[in-house]
């Protein structure tokens, strides 16, 4: 099967609009940066990468029958938000573990943001005291059991989607909107970077890209700082979804990278260059980015412009993957 024999559930408004950043490329002096923004990519709930990913999953939830999606992540989680969106969109149910991934002292952490938006679009959300992981989870096991026990039918979506079979899909039909955009705008990103986590956003990317005739490279940004377990996750999600789609190859290890450095010592929690990044970006280009995901890819992309890593010939496409959300838990950061 080939990416286009997979059944997709339009989400999205149509492709997710890219634009250059001139202010920002020009005070960095070195390459051009352009964004390609997942965070106004739908009319759902602020939209952002995981309603690509829910493109290529709704139609085997719909398949199954299910009337409950049963879903997983941190407290201020974008992709439960997104779930919950979906599911509302549908009229199905959503159950969401929200897990407490991030020891963070704000008083509304647990009010604001995402778990906020899921809460008003109906989603059953569940505390839970679990710290961060991004595995397979007992708590989101459970979820599902309780929804069977009641009667219902739960379609379970990991964390990020990414441990699902399809989780990778949305991320490689990106890189063929890309080299679509690309086309149209008579211009070619050799470098692309992008915040990985669960890993299924990054490793979907590298699956489509993999497919194009002309090699460029895609930098992920580790944001969690558990950089083996993230590497694993990445190389096998991209691995699977190269053959889901058909690749007709292996991937080669050098196609796959995941940068260290601007993770912090924990996911979730800023460093003084995320908080520049957010600034940055802010003050001169007016995109709003967060301190959990593209705060720190963004933190990434500067270094790697600023130290010629990233050379100055270079047109380099950022990923904006929709997380800002989050930010309203953060304000004792930005009082001044
Ligand atoms: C970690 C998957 C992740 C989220 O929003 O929950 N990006």
């Amino acid at each position: 099967m080939t990416l286009e024999d997979f059944p997709r559930y339009p989400l999205m408004f149509g492709p997710s609009p890219v634009h250059h950043l001139p202010r920002l490329s020009a005070h960095l002096g070195g390459a051009q940066v352009w964004a390609k923004r997942e965070d106004c990519n739908s009319g759902l709930a602020f939209g952002g990468n995981k309603t690509r990913k829910l493109e290529y999953i709704v139609p085997d939830a719909l398949a199954e029958g299910a009337d409950t999606l049963v879903s997983i992540g941190g407290v201020q989680s974008n992709h439960t938000r997104q779930v919950a969106a979906v599911a509302a969109k549908l009229g199905l149910k959503a159950v969401l573990v929200q897990e407490a991934w991030v020891d963070w002292p704000d008083s509304v952490n647990d009010r604001v943001g995402n778990i906020m938006l899921s809460r008003i679009m109906g989603a059953e959300v569940r505390l839970d005291p679990a710290g961060f992981d991004i595995g397979i989870r007992d708590s989101w096991q459970n979820a599902l059991d309780d929804v069977r026990a009641r009667g219902g039918k739960p379609y379970g979506i990991p964390a990020g989607a990414s441990e699902h079979r399809l989780g990778g899909l949305g991320f490689a039909n990106w890189a063929y909107e890309v080299q679509q955009q690309e086309r149209e705008l008579g211009i070619f990103f050799d470098t692309i970077v992008v915040c990985t986590v669960t890993g299924s956003t990054h490793a979907g990317m590298i699956a489509g890209f993999a497919g194009q005739d002309r090699p460029r490279r895609v930098i992920g940004i580790d944001a969690s700082a558990t950089l083996e377990k993230t590497r694993d996750q990445v190389a096998r999600i991209a691995r699977s979804t190269a053959e889901l789609i058909d690749l007709g190859r292996d991937l080669r290890d050098d196609e796959i990278t995941v940068l260290e450095g601007w993770a912090g010592d924990y996911y979730g929690i800023p460093v003084e260059s995320t908080l520049d990044a957010i600034r940055l970006s802010g003050s001169l280009e007016g995109m709003i980015i967060d301190p959990v995901y593209e705060g720190k890819s963004m933190a990434g992309l500067i270094d790697l412009v600023r130290t010629g890593e990233i050379g100055s010939d270079s047109t380099v496409l950022y990923a904006h993957l929709g997380g800002q959300p989050a930010i309203n838990a953060y304000s004792a950061l930005f009082r001044a």
